[in-house]
């Protein structure tokens, strides 16, 4: 059967043959931690082609290397809360390669966190931290904390413990955490604390600081002005622009506030914001003004997006659905994993949605991807179009090295050519040959290449 095949459709046999191997063996190894298989899967199909024709790889194990994390701490975190009662969570940091700079990447607080959500993030931090030209190695870490509804003192007791533990594992040249979902500059404020307090010094091994003790100019707006940077890349290359487009954006925080900032500064209409309980749509378009309403609702008050309904005239409110089924010329999926499902996508395309850009981490399924693939969207994956915010952190941290500060303008200006770099590595490795740009495959064999020569040259460890 296999022989009377054409060429190019055993290749492509025997490239799933390997992937399916590869993801058998994998799975056996870390099993029930569906996320990480999920982003492991989605890199594998990509980069196996090269692995195959490259002995150095393939012998080397480099594959096999990479979805083994170099390190993982799991510790308890104790703490007390507001009525006196002793409160137990776990705490995390997965360190899962340093092949090309010091540990780098967020905490998130979350109650859905657990090992396998952060091997699947910290695994996708490797890669993008690679394609963002800086030298990061990748991590993530967290806890199954839940900080909704919890007190100023809570949340502080909270992170002083979580840090209590992890900071004899950190330091500037070793391992430089962030923020994440749940972790915001809040929580960047009172983990530094306890950093310094503990370890005696004033250093940047934490990044997102604010900017009157350390931070950098534009790490609070760098994810969400760094996708929409990215999608202005994608939609050039089609003559387009996102001036006069209808975008929906999902999630009311940290990456969805700047992303919607950003595309209404730039000429966009933005409709729809969500969180966990539901969406916002708002045809006649969040303004500036609007905007600024949700941000107080949710930083400072700690809201619900419900109530911008209530506040606003004219909007819908759509009880836990996501924002999908709203026509839009520009997607900007911002809250958090699988978040766009088959029928999601399948009806985002129906509707004429021409741009995906994702600012949070593997919003998309496999399934998903496909439909997006091939509709022929321009499909711009996490690892490339978020990475603004890791990108800045590291602008962050050598402008603590250097003792300076860099002007709001300049950090734009790096933000903005760090994020056509990255376009530009995503089209060279991911142009078919009917020259459409398969972005996700160009991203992730972008940043294999780049942490993979690395391990080769630095030997088998
Ligand atoms: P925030 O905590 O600031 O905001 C998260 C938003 O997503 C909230 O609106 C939240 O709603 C919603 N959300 C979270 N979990 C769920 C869920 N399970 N179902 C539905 N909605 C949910 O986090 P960020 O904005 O920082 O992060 C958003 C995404 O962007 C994440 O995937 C993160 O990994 C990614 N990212 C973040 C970066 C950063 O620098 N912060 C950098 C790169 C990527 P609710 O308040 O109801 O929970
Ligand atoms: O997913 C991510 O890239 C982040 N949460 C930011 C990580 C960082 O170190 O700034």
């Amino acid at each position: 059967m296999a022989e009377s095949m054409p060429t190019a459709v055993k290749d492509v046999c025997d490239v799933d043959m390997l992937v399916n191997s590869f993801m058998e063996r994998m799975i056996t190894q870390s099993p029930g931690e569906r996320e990480f298989h999920q982003a492991v899967r989605e890199v594998a199909k990509s980069v196996m082609p090269i692995v195959r024709e490259n002995p150095a790889y393939r012998d080397g194990k480099v594959l096999e290397r990479l979805v083994v994390p170099d390190r993982v701490l799991i510790f308890r975190v104790t703490w007390v809360d507001d009525h006196g009662e002793i409160q137990v969570n776990r705490g995390y940091r997965v360190r899962m390669n340093g092949a090309i700079g010091p540990y780098k990447g967020g905490l998130r607080f979350h109650p859905s966190v657990n090992l396998g959500v952060l091997k699947f993030l910290a695994f996708e931090q490797v890669l993008k931290n690679s394609l963002t030209t800086l030298p990061l190695g990748g991590a993530k870490g967290g806890s199954d904390f839940d900080p909704k509804g919890r007190s100023e003192g809570e949340v502080m007791r909270f992170c002083q413990s979580f840090m209590s533990e992890l900071f004899r594992h950190i330091g500037p040249d070793v391992d430089v955490p962030a923020g994440d979902i749940g972790v915001g500059e809040r929580e960047i404020g009172y983990l530094f604390g306890q950093y310094r307090r503990l370890s005696n010094c004033f250093h940047g091994a934490i990044t997102g600081k604010s900017l009157n003790w350390g931070g950098s100019h534009l790490r609070l707006e760098a994810t969400g002005y760094g996708a929409v940077y990215f999608a202005q890349e994608m939609l050039a290359t089609k003559d387009e622009s996102v001036e006069g487009k209808i975008a929906a954006v999902s999630g009311a925080g940290n990456v969805a506030q700047y992303t919607a900032e950003k595309l209404i500064t730039l000429g966009a209409k933005v409709i729809t914001l969500s969180d966990s309980g539901g969406t916002i749509v708002d045809r006649e378009g969040i303004d500036l003004e609007k905007l600024t309403w949700v941000i107080e609702l949710k930083n400072k008050r700690r809201g619900r997006i419900s109530e911008y309904a209530q506040h606003f005239q004219g909007v819908e409110y759509m009880a836990g659905k996501r924002p999908w089924s709203i026509p839009c010329d520009l997607a900007f999926p911002s809250a958090t994993q699988n978040e766009i499902n088959e029928d999601d996508a399948r009806q985002l395309v129906q509707n004429g949605c021409c741009c995906v850009c994702e600012g949070s981490n593997m919003p998309t399924t496999e399934a998903a991807v496909d439909v997006f693939l091939n509709a022929r969207v321009l499909y711009g994956p996490g690892k490339a179009a978020n990475a603004g915010g890791v990108a800045v952190s590291g602008l962050e941290m050598n402008q603590n090295t250097g003792c300076m500060r860099r002007s709001r303008q300049e950090v734009d200006d790096q933000l903005r050519g760090i994020m056509r770099s990255i376009h530009e590595n995503c089209v060279k490795y991911g142009r078919q040959d009917d020259s459409f740009v398969d972005y996700s495959r160009g991203a992730n064999v972008a940043g294999f290449i780049k942490v993979a020569d690395a391990m080769l040259q630095q030997g088998a460890i």
